[in-house]
């Protein structure tokens, strides 16, 4: 009898890791650059960029052969200029490069090996702070005048507020917790 109430207690605690587990998951996304072509020079990196709605705990995933490409996230000007000679923030070279989009700004990537900038081996991304609510303040430039749009929001919890950026993360994680009340009644 106390055996098996502690098996389900057991197995309670591990339903409860998995299901925080796929929470964590889907709030935060891996992108392999360029998809299933990779990172290469016959990527268009300009269109794969726009593919995605970025947010702040997403990695990027560079894969190439070591060797033949490189990732560098550089400054906008060097972006611009395909010059990385300076400007450049931080090297990645090992052809599995997972670079973490910590910061909600402008991230700018380029590949610097010789002709593969030009090519088309760059691309920047706008990365938003994902579940905070005021990550809409990050595009003030568009409208200048003051709108009549109201600032404030309903107070409802953070995560039935978010944007429709977030609608399918939202999506998941009910159904995530719906699979996990339904193990919680199968136990108990
Ligand atoms: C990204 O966000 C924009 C604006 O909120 C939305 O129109 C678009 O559908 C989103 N794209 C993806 C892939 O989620
Ligand atoms: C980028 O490549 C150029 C040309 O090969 C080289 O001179 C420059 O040092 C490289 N930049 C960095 C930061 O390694
Ligand atoms: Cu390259």
């Amino acid at each position: 009898m106390t055996k098996s109430k502690i098996l389900n207690h057991f197995t309670l605690l591990l339903i409860l890791i998995i299901y925080t587990w796929f929470l964590k998951g889907v709030t935060s996304e891996d992108y392999i650059v360029g998809d299933g072509d990779e990172w290469n020079s016959q990527g268009n990196f300009l269109t794969w960029s726009t593919k995605y709605n970025f947010t702040v705990g997403d990695v990027l995933v560079f894969k190439y052969v070591k060797g033949q490409h490189n990732a560098y996230e550089v400054d906008e000007k060097t972006f611009r200029s395909c010059d990385a000679s300076s400007g450049v923030l931080t090297k990645y070279e090992s052809g599995n490069d997972k670079v973490k989009l910590t910061e909600a700004k402008k991230y700018w990537f380029i590949c610097n090996v010789s002709g593969h900038c030009f090519g088309g081996m760059r691309f920047s991304i706008d990365v938003k702070q994902g579940n905070n609510p005021s990550s809409d303040d990050t595009n003030p430039t568009t409208d200048g005048s003051p709108t009549s749009q109201p600032d404030e929001l309903p107070a409802v919890p953070p995560s039935s507020s978010s944007r429709s950026t977030l609608s399918s993360d939202t999506w998941k994680n009910g159904i995530y917790t719906l699979v996990f009340v339904i193990l919680f009644k199968l136990f108990y």
